[in-house]
Formats: structure tokens, C-alpha cells, sequence
């Protein structure tokens, strides 16, 4: 099922199903390598979504600034390789909504639990606006919140459950987003949490 946001912004719904028995030891083995952190944003505050990377350039927030980096800066190392079932799922997500030749070189990896939320934003930290972004979800369910082009401009919400995918491009690339609070709640396969990964092409 295929259900269109707006213009360029597409749900697919239960995407991701197929490749979850593939997804789920790869994450284990990155958040392994790259365990999940809690940033501090420019203004001083702690995010309540605790964050990962894989892929070549991963991103990450400090006093100083948001950023992609090449290296995790808690390790030093560089972040985990993208596995190919990511890129694999991002690609033929892209395609489904209209967008061919899909290469991410970023993938996000979020971690909510009940009670975690992500304010409204942008994602402008990418160096191409014309490449999508492809939001896989994964476990407990969440209310996705998107506006306009303006912090101001009405919001319309869409719950997300586990194997959705959402493509994000074209005119729509840069709207205002976030997720409302978490509800209590316990995935089969996830327990207490929800999972998010977003493929962008960050470099
Ligand atoms: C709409 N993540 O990591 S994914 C983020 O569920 C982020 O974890 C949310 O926003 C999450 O930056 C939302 C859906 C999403 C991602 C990127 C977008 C929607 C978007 C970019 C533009 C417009
Ligand atoms: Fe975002």
C-alpha cells in the first residue's frame, strides 16, 4: 500500500517487512561497534533520542555544532559500513516512490523508548537537497508530526508502525518534521523501543 503525504513524500506501508530477519543482526552488530549515545545539541541540551550511524559519514550534534563526520567521535574509528540490506531496502524504497539511482552515503540510526520525542525540525545538514531521504520504522509504534517550509505552518500527524518506510524528496525534502512522545508499549521482536533509520545522501 502506497499512500502519498504530498507531492514528493510517499508511506510504504509494511516496506521493510521482508528485509526485518536481515535488519535486525545487522543493527545488533553496528550498535555493537557504534553504541547508541544520547547528543548534546548546540543550545546546551540533551536529545532524549539516543543516536547511531553507519555508512560512510554519520552524523553528530556537540556544543559546537550539527555535523556529518567520518570517524565516530566517541571512538575515533570510523563508523560502521553500511550493510548491503540497508542499502539494498533504501534503494528499492526510492525506487518504488519515483526516485532511481538512490545512493545514501549516511544512515541515522535513532533509538526511542516511551516518552522520547523529537522536536520539530529541518534536515539541512546534507550537502544535496535533491536526493530523498528514506525513513525506515522499526518497533513500538510512533506519531510522526509534519508541517511546511516554516516552523509555523500547520502540522498533520501519521502514526508509523514497524516495516513502514517513508520517502521524503523533491519539493517536500525540506519540510519541518519531528515525533510526538512516545507511547508505552512492547514489540514482539523490539520490546520497549522503536527503532528509526534514515538514509540520506549527506557528502
Ligand atoms: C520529512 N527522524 O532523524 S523519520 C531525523 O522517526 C528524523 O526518527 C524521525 O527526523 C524519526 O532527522 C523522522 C521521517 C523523516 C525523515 C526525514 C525527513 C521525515 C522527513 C526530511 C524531510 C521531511
Ligand atoms: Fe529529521
Amino acid at each position: 500500500r502506497q499512500q502519498q503525504l504530498a507531492q514528493d513524500a510517499f508511506v510504504l506501508r509494511g516496506f521493510a517487512i521482508p528485509y526485518v530477519p536481515e535488519l535486525l543482526p545487522a543493527l545488533a552488530a553496528i550498535q555493537q561497534a557504534a553504541p547508541f549515545r544520547h547528543l548534546v545539541t548546540p543550545g546546551g541540551l540533551r536529545m532524549s533520542v539516543a543516536l547511531t550511524n553507519c555508512g560512510r559519514l554519520g552524523w553528530t550534534s556537540d556544543r559546537h555544532g550539527y555535523r556529518y563526520t567520518a570517524t565516530d567521535p566517541d571512538s575515533g574509528r570510523p563508523w560502521p559500513a553500511m550493510p548491503a540490506v540497508f542499502l539494498r531496502l533504501a534503494q528499492a524504497a526510492a525506487a518504488q516512490a519515483g526516485f532511481d539511482a538512490f545512493m545514501p552515503d549516511a544512515c541515522l540510526v535513532n533509538r526511542y523508548e516511551p516518552g522520547t520525542k523529537l522536536s520539530l525540525h529541518q534536515d539541512k545538514d546534507e550537502q544535496d537537497y535533491n536526493a530523498p531521504i528514506v525513513s525506515v520504522s522499526l518497533g513500538i509504534p510512533a506519531l510522526f508530526q509534519f508541517g511546511g517550509h516554516a516552523r509555523s505552518d500547520k502540522t498533520e500527524r501519521v502514526p508509523l508502525f514497524h516495516g513502514d518506510v517513508v520517502v521524503w524528496g523533491g519539493v517536500d525534502r525540506l519540510r519541518y518534521h519531528g515525533v510526538l512522545p512516545l507511547k508505552e508499549g512492547q514489540h514482539p521482536l523490539l520490546g520497549r523501543q522503536r527503532i528509526n533509520f534514515t538514509f540520506r545522501k549527506a557528502g
